[in-house]
């Protein structure tokens, strides 16, 4: 697959939602939608037969020897987070259709082959990521995405409605075990564990489960000139201590892989001579083992609580996810090292911390995870980067663990 190819496809799909500082796609969004009808173009210039699901995952999809054979499946993410990079996600779709392409062209294989196009892979719009590829593996229910809404109240429902789809419809859209042999996506690391070890190619053999939650904090609103200190209830006094509680609690965890952010404020009424009243947060809590993730969410809760008695503010969590690390399987593990073995391509296994569709689909099917460098480990970011010579290695394997899983 030329570069030239994937630098301009790169930079094409990045004017979808590309604003002053980056690019905001967010999923089921109009620049998400823009996005989709574009790559799905693409999909099937190169020769894909395409089909859309009921939660809108776009599948391309080419025909093996034998009608009867379980796909091998590649596929990632459009949707980007707010202000995001070029390279997060759009790696893997147009590794993907590279892959593909190289293998159509080399003549029929036993096994279908498909890419798929995951909808609203990132957390950022309803709390819940990997939405596309929890309702294809049937990890999620129309019960529980009925719920949602996004910081403007616009429910999941609605949107799905806007785009044509039926949130009552989601379980046509889950895949049985026996219709995938592999998935396996190609995706940037979003860290520095490769460059810093100067290797190209990282296997991953787990993946860390976030836990995200969502705080409220109550405190009274009141006249910043008039109300003595004495006197407050300081809604994001109270929510900076927890921030801070958060951030040593993690830390205490961090030789266990635990990892803990506050990313996300949200200040009431957030006018400058107005002692704040209410505060929202989103915590995102991710590692490698589970217990070690429970137990800061426990040591959490508890710090919460001692700050909300000592502010006497009112707090409450809501649980918006918590998932277990996944395991990857050990033979698409041994599968990809042997191919970078081949290929001279230097590689070492690893987990990742960033979580990703190919986390869901391990729960239907043997699935892998291939990642290749970024500059400085820079992700979420408008000055995230991957090189050609990495993406063309990346896209490399992963033509070739396709063309091994599905000859
Ligand atoms: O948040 C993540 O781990 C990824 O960007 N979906
Ligand atoms: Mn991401
Ligand atoms: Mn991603
Ligand atoms: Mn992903």
């Amino acid at each position: 697959m030329e570069n030239s190819w994937i630098i301009n496809e790169i930079e094409q799909i990045a004017q979808f939602g590309k604003d002053k500082r980056g690019v905001t796609r967010l999923a089921f969004s109009p620049a998400d939608r823009a996005a989709r009808e574009y790559v799905e173009k693409l999909m099937r210039e190169s020769g894909l037969a395409i089909r859309t699901d009921q939660i809108g995952n776009i599948i391309g999809r080419i025909e093996g020897t034998d009608a009867k054979a379980a796909a091998v499946v590649t596929g990632s993410h459009l949707d980007t987070v707010p202000e995001g990079g070029k390279f997060d996600g759009i790696v893997g779709i147009l590794g993907g259709i590279a892959a593909l392409r190289t293998l159509k062209m080399r003549g029929p294989l036993t096994h279908p082959l498909e890419l798929i196009v995951f909808s609203g892979e990132e957390s950022n719009r309803f709390g819940v990521s990997a939405i596309g590829s929890r309702v294809m593996t049937g990890w999620t229910s129309a019960k529980t995405l009925g719920k949602l809404k996004d910081q403007d109240g616009v429910t999941f429902t609605q949107l799905l409605a806007e785009q044509g789809l039926d949130i009552n419809h989601l379980d046509q859209a889950v895949r049985r075990p026996e219709e995938i042999k592999a998935f396996v996506e190609l995706h940037i690391e979003q860290g520095t564990a490769l460059e810093k070890a100067n290797k190209t190619i990282g296997i991953i053999e787990s993946v860390a489960a976030p836990a995200r939650c969502k705080i409220i904090v109550e405190g009274v609103a009141a006249h910043s000139g008039t109300t003595p200190m004495d006197e407050r209830q300081d809604a994001l006094v109270s929510a900076a201590m927890i921030i801070l509680a958060v951030n040593e609690i993690a830390l205490e965890q961090a030789d266990r892989g635990v990892v803990g952010t506050v990313g996300a404020l949200k200040v009431y009424p957030g006018a400058m001579n107005v002692v704040p009243g209410l505060v929202e947060m989103l915590l995102d809590i991710r590692g490698m083992n589970h217990s070690s993730i429970i137990k800061c969410l426990q040591e959490i809760k508890d710090a919460v609580s001692e700050i909300a008695e000592r502010q006497n503010t009112g707090v409450a969590i809501e649980i918006l996810s918590s998932e277990r690390p996944a395991s990857l399987d050990g033979e698409l593990v041994e599968l990809i090292a042997g191919i970078c073995r081949q290929q001279g391509i230097q590689y070492q296994h690893m987990n990742s911390g960033a979580g990703h569709d190919a986390m869901n689909m391990a729960r239907i099917t043997k699935a892998g995870l291939i990642l290749i460098p970024c500059k400085a480990g820079v992700s979420h970011n408008p000055d995230e980067y991957a090189s050609p010579e990495d993406i063309q290695k990346g896209i490399d394997v992963l033509t070739e663990t396709l063309y091994q899983l599905a000859k």
